[in-house]
Parts: structure tokens; sequence; C-alpha cells
């Protein structure tokens, strides 16, 4: 008997994509296309972008953002290794930008499956999901029925949050 073929497990994945430099709106199209051809992983839906002004007050573009959901054999830590790849791709240098800096491409790991995991280089689900309408409101987009594990329904999350300053751009 040859080996046994290991159970394909797929789990859902949700990624958050922003961008306010370089022409954000290409930025985001080029990031699903590349999110698309991940290995082990299949793009399942995205969102429309949706325009912010910057979270943190500091004097920077509005943001684009949207949200990614897709199937994945990949392991967290794994997902996130491809997710800088492609960050670094669009010409991000990790090393000299500052947290919160403007950004050509930022992508967030929102959520994986029922994974609750905090660790040095990952915490899931992003810490910043509850408080962000510009994640809330893609994310519900793709994903009406969810629920983020330590959080509840995301449908109730995005319901309450403040959608004054979100714009959507189609
Ligand atoms: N990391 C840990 N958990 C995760 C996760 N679930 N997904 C670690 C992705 N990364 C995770 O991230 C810093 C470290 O977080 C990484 O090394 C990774 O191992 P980063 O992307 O290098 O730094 P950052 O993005 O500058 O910081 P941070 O805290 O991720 O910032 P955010 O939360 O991404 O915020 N305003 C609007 N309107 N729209 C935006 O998209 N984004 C930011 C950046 C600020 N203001 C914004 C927006
Ligand atoms: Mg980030």
């Amino acid at each position: 008997m040859g080996p046994a073929v290991p159970a394909e497990t797929w789990l859902p994945a949700y990624i958050g994509l922003g961008s306010n430099l370089g022409d954000p709106q290409a930025q985001l199209e080029r990031a699903f296309a590349e999110l698309a051809e991940l290995p082990s992983s299949r793009l399942v839906a995205r969102s429309r972008l949706y325009r912010s002004p910057p979270l943190g007050g500091l004097s920077q573009p509005d943001y684009l953002n949207a949200v990614a959901a897709m199937l994945t054999r990949l392991e967290p830590q794994a997902l996130l290794d491809a997710l800088h790849a492609i960050e670094g791709a669009h010409g991000r240098d990790r090393m000299k930008a500052r947290r919160w800096a403007a950004r050509t491409l930022d992508l967030d790991l929102l959520v994986y499956g029922d994974l609750k995991l905090k660790s040095a280089q990952l915490e899931i689900p992003h810490p910043g999901i509850a408080a962000r309408n510009f994640v809330l409101l893609p994310l519900v987009e793709v994903a009406p029925g969810l629920r983020i594990p330590g959080l509840g329904a995301l449908a109730e999350l995005a319901a309450a949050t403040d959608r004054s300053a979100v714009e959507l751009v189609g």
C-alpha cells in the first residue's frame, strides 16, 4: 500500500489590504491578482474598495482598503510570510518604514479559521478589526455570516461601526 493521502484541510482566511501611496487603486488591483496566485490557496471573493482618512491623525494621504476572502492550506505563519513577500514586491521596505507610516501596500491577516493566536510575530484575529470601520465594512461584504473568534458576530460589529468617514469607491 502507498502512503496515506493527507487530508486536504482548506481553511477560510481573510486578508485586509490597504494602500495610500503610489496609485492605491492599482496597488490593490495588483495585490488581488497576486493573492489569487498564492500556492495552496484560492482567492474566493474580493470586496469593493473603500476610501478613508488615515487612522491615527498622521498627515498622509487617504487610504484605500479592501478585503480578500481566501481558502488556504498554508499554515498561518507561511501565509503571513507570503503576504510579506507580496508587500515587498510592491516596494514596501519594512526595515525603513516606521510603524503606521504611509505605505504602498499593507496586507494584514485578519482572521484564519477559528484560530486564536498571539505570538511575537503574529496575532490572530488581527487586533485592529473591531475598532476599524475600513476593515469591518469590506469584511462584512465578503463574509456576512462570519463569527470572529473572541469578538462574536461580524455583522453586529459592522452595524455598530461609524460609517461617516468611509467612502465606497467601487
Ligand atoms: N503581525 C502580527 N499579527 C499580524 C497579522 N494578523 N497580520 C506583525 C499581519 N501582520 C501581523 O506590521 C508589524 C508586524 O505585525 C509585522 O511584522 C507582523 O509580523 P507591519 O505591517 O510591518 O506594520 P504596520 O502595518 O505599520 O503596523 P501595524 O500595527 O500592522 O499597523 P496597521 O494596523 O496595519 O495600521 N488608516 C486607514 N484609513 N487605513 C489603513 O489601512 N493602516 C494603518 C497601518 C494606519 N492607518 C490606516 C491604515
Ligand atoms: Mg500591517
